[in-house]
């Protein structure tokens, strides 16, 4: 067995998206799946520019929602793009796992517990914060809280690659300074590279 070679002989080390997405298929189509794996493969791809530019588009006003691949049906690969200080509500991720590499710039999650019944309409209490960087991978699903994503930075432009498996539509968001939530339904930028048609009631979470 060599280094590049993992469980049931799948290639751990992807050197190109398309090898990531093959191997990510490959992971998911079993019933039971290796959190850790899922994101050492994650971590070993290398973020190519070439490999995801076309997945990559900009808004002026929000970050966008760019489907890279419906995972067979088991998992959804988007490409999310951040413009400078834009970030995301606080917000669950419907019963999903949710992995995050970064694919250029950086990102804070900054995570929160779920408010109990007591703490309605109090300030959401926030437990911890944490910058990743280029080819690094976080990780959360519902047990493990709630999380806001952000990009600080004031002059760079950030990346990021997420997976959600099993795939969503909607999630619940949460007002930081009430707790209050509501239903959040996401949307697609753009889905195989290709611009979706605009909708009125589209939002991000
Ligand atoms: N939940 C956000 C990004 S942070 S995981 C989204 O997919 O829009
Ligand atoms: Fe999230």
């Amino acid at each position: 067995m060599t280094s590049s070679v993992c469980q049931q002989g799948r290639k751990s080390c992807p050197s190109t998206l398309n090898e990531l997405v093959a191997t990510l298929i490959e992971i998911f189509s079993s019933e039971r799946v290796n959190i850790e794996e899922v994101q050492t493969v994650m971590e070993n791809y290398r973020s190519n520019e070439l490999d995801w530019k076309r997945y990559a588009h900009f808004d002026p006003h929000r970050y966008t929602r760019n489907l890279v691949d419906e995972g067979n049906g088991r998992f959804n690969l988007i490409v999310l793009c951040w413009g400078e200080g834009m970030g995301s509500s606080i917000h669950s991720h419907s019963d999903s796992h949710c992995f995050m590499k970064i694919l250029d710039g950086s990102l804070r999650e900054s995570l929160f517990q779920w408010p109990s019944a007591s703490e309605k309409r109090s300030q959401m209490t926030c437990v911890g914060s944490t910058d990743y960087s280029r080819d690094q991978v976080a990780y959360i699903n519902d047990s493990k809280g709630l999380h806001r994503i952000e990009n600080i930075s004031h002059c760079e432009q950030a990346v990021s690659l997420h997976l959600y498996s099993p795939p969503f539509d909607a999630c619940q968001c949460f007002d930081e300074r009430t707790s209050r939530a509501r239903i959040c339904k996401t949307t697609f930028w753009s889905k195989y590279g290709e611009r979706t048609p605009f909708t009125v009631e589209a939002e991000n979470n």
